[in-house]
């Protein structure tokens, strides 16, 4: 039997924080898949495919891990996979109030269980949105994101602002 995990997210763009979790899930399932929510309504700075490729070529050393996207309820996307573990990071307290709740609605829908990692304390601060500010206004966010993304993410601020 294969133990698979899903690590899902917005991932607009994959930060260092999101790798962590990543990689450590890695280590623990014989496969995980990263879940990309394709949300409409939601403006963001990546198209689902550029996010889905630049999580590809990040996540291309570990093996295991493999890339798909989802849209509407993750508890369907786990269900049509037979995928029966969601794999969260936290943040911090104020990330754990919305988790606990979509954990305990994902379970009573679906039987679907969440696991949560302590975030490494070196990215407990790190958030896509954050970095996207950062680097807007000129500030350093190379050592958040892996190299690749990091050039991504300045050529796409740069071609926003021509
Ligand atoms: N360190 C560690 N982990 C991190 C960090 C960090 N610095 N930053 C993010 N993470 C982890 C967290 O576990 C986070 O949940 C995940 O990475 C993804 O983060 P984001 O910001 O890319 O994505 P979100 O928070 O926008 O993703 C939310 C989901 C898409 C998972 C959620 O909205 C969802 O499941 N939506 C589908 C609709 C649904 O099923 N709704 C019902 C829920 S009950």
């Amino acid at each position: 039997i294969v133990r698979r995990a899903v690590c899902p997210g917005s991932f607009d763009p994959v930060t260092n924080g999101h790798l962590d979790i990543i990689s450590r899930a890695a280590d623990l399932y014989d496969e995980i898949v990263v879940a990309v929510l394709v949300n409409k309504s939601k403006s963001s700075l990546f198209t689902v495919e550029e996010r889905i490729s630049l999580l590809t070529e990040v996540t291309q050393s570990y093996g295991n891990v493999r890339v798909d996207y989802f849209h509407g309820l993750l508890v369907e996307y786990c269900r049509a996979r037979q995928i029966p573990v969601i794999v969260k990071g936290l943040r911090a307290v104020s990330d754990f109030d919305y988790e606990l709740q979509m954990a305990q609605m994902n379970r009573g829908l679906a039987g679907v269980d969440t696991l949560f990692m302590p975030t490494n304390p070196e990215y407990s601060f790190l958030a896509s949105s954050l970095v996207k500010e950062i680097a807007t206004y000129g500030g350093d966010v190379s050592s958040l994101l892996p190299e690749l993304v990091h050039k991504r993410l300045l050529e796409r601020l740069e071609e926003q602002t021509r």
